[in-house]
């Protein structure tokens, strides 16, 4: 098993022994950081036999880099080689064992219907417990929600808790909204499809602390009937590019899914034929980073913004945001911490992944007056959860936006259209050895491989493709986009032969 993109993740049966292991390395990195961990039981948008943990940096961030490959190795290592290991890590690391350890967590993850969540829980509380740590148990939560907490945690407010997290979004939302800054509020529903994860029990109590004066949010697939991701959620309409099943949809109504732990937003619509139209993370992202930046520009800031999107972008909206918009773009190899960490090299810095997770960062050391010149800016920025990307804060920024603009769904979808794109996966024997480079965009070995995905993409205009391994199945990701939905699925096709 290794920590990929995700941490540790895969079938729930038989990995007791690396949620175990995953609560000493918490305790561990606590004493060495002198702060609290998170620690995450999540799968994410994987199925429900699935499971998975994930560590968090105090402030709220992805594990350092540099501690994944100790993860991995105390992951892998047999029950005799377990103490030896564990003195490795402390002696190379220099941890100082007589400090207090603390840790975060949340016991259930996704819903409550989740069976292998407590029994992998207590495995990491059980570890944790065996350096001593002092371990607070939050519950149910998502996964943004950890995040924050825990930012908030050791930040010195001890008492946090997901009250707290309401209270403050809620209240940046109405502020926003009450400032008369704003346009005539929203009266049309948005609906959105928890995908019967954890989002919904927690959408909805945010949406009571709004008030649905305010906001009307109708929540579909709670997990009443429903399994957790199951044709629904965002992974499911953003790969399938078709609505949640049994989702009734009108023409121009906003319609969102979330995925199971609530991390990822993308909303839909169907147009006047009835023809699906997506709204991804791509969209999601201009739509902020030319909000943000027309909202500088009428306070006369000169802040550097930019915007960070990874391969799986659709080419136009690359296009768009330097061709029409002028906004800086950088490109980084998929996983949130590469986006999140080349946000924060911009003053103000928009990250999303095409699957709807990301969010915006906004460095705080540049001066209170440059931030608050725009008084509307600030509120808004108010609104996002900047530790990670979150899908109810992310959907609060998306209708306030579309609110000030007095847009409908219409008119966002129409800044600019998609190149039709396709995504395939293939199975192969061993995954690891496809090399890539160029964030992903090219692969460098096999080395047969480029010039045969070249010669496949050039018979198609606007012909775009990529492979690379994935950090989170054992599959081959293959990405395809051109000028008709169908030379897309040819490419994809075709490329994946290639791989195969
Ligand atoms: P992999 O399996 O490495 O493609 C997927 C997503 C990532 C990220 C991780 C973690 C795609 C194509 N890939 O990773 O963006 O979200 O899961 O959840 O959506
Ligand atoms: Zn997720």
């Amino acid at each position: 098993v290794s920590y990929g993109t995700a941490g540790f993740r895969g079938n729930a049966s038989g990995m007791e022994y690396v949620f175990f292991r995953m609560g000493m390395l918490a305790a561990l990195r606590s004493k060495l950081k002198e702060a609290a961990i998170g620690v995450m039981v999540t799968a994410s948008h994987n199925p429900e036999h699935d499971n998975g943990v994930k560590l968090i940096d105090p402030q709220g961030e992805m594990l350092a880099q540099s501690w994944e490959s100790l993860a991995t190795a105390l992951a892998n290592v047999t029950n005799d080689q377990l103490i030896e290991q564990l003195k490795q890590i402390i002696d190379s690391q220099k941890i100082p064992l007589s400090n207090t350890s603390f840790m975060l967590i949340h016991v259930y993850i996704n819903n409550s219907y989740k069976p292998s969540s407590l029994s992998l829980s207590r495995a990491v509380l059980d570890g944790a417990s065996a350096f001593g740590a002092t371990c607070h148990d939050h519950g149910l939560l998502t996964t943004p929600q950890l995040h924050y907490i825990l930012a908030c945690y050791n930040g010195g407010d001890i008492k946090v808790d997901e009250e707290h997290y309401y209270q403050n979004y809620a209240s940046a939302f109405k502020a926003l909204l009450n400032k008369k800054l704003m346009n005539q509020p929203v009266t049309s529903p948005v609906t959105v499809d928890c995908a019967n994860g954890v989002g919904a029990a927690k959408l909805t109590k945010l949406a009571e602390r709004i008030g649905a004066n305010i906001i009307d949010i109708v929540v579909y697939n709670d997990g009443q009937s429903g399994k957790l991701n199951e044709n629904c959620g965002a992974d499911y309409v953003k790969v399938q590019q078709r609505a949640p099943a049994g989702l009734n949809m009108e023409p121009f109504h906003r319609y969102a899914s979330f995925d199971g732990d609530a991390d990822r937003l993308i909303y839909y619509t169907l147009d006047s034929d009835c023809n699906f139209i997506l709204l991804d993370g791509d969209k999601i992202a201009a739509l902020f980073a030319t909000y943000i930046r027309d909202n500088l520009k009428k306070a006369s800031i000169n802040l550097r913004l930019g915007i960070i999107q990874t391969a799986y972008a659709n080419g136009n909206s690359t296009n768009f945001l330097i061709n029409q918009q002028n906004i800086e773009i950088a490109c980084t190899p998929t996983g949130v911490k590469y986006l999140h960490e080349k946000a924060l090299t911009f003053d103000i810095g928009v990250y999303f992944e095409a699957n709807g997770h990301g969010t915006v960062t906004f460095d705080p050391n540049k001066s209170a007056e440059e931030r608050f010149a725009a008084k509307k800016l600030k509120l808004f920025l108010d609104i996002i959860n900047q530790t990670v990307g979150d899908a109810m804060c992310d959907l609060l920024a998306v209708e306030a936006i579309l609110q000030d603009k007095n847009w409908s769904v219409k008119e966002w979808y129409r800044i600019y259209t998609e190149l039709p794109n396709r995504q395939a996966k293939v199975q192969v024997a061993d995954r690891r050895i496809i090399e890539t480079g160029d964030a992903e965009r090219k692969v460098i070995l096999p080395s047969m491989l480029q010039p045969a995905i070249d010669e496949l993409v050039r018979k198609y205009p606007s012909g775009r493709s990529f492979v690379r391994p994935s950090g989170t199945e054992d599959v081959v990701r293959v990405y395809a986009e051109a000028n008709t939905q169908e030379n897309a699925d040819d490419l994809a096709q075709q490329v994946s032969l290639a791989v195969y």
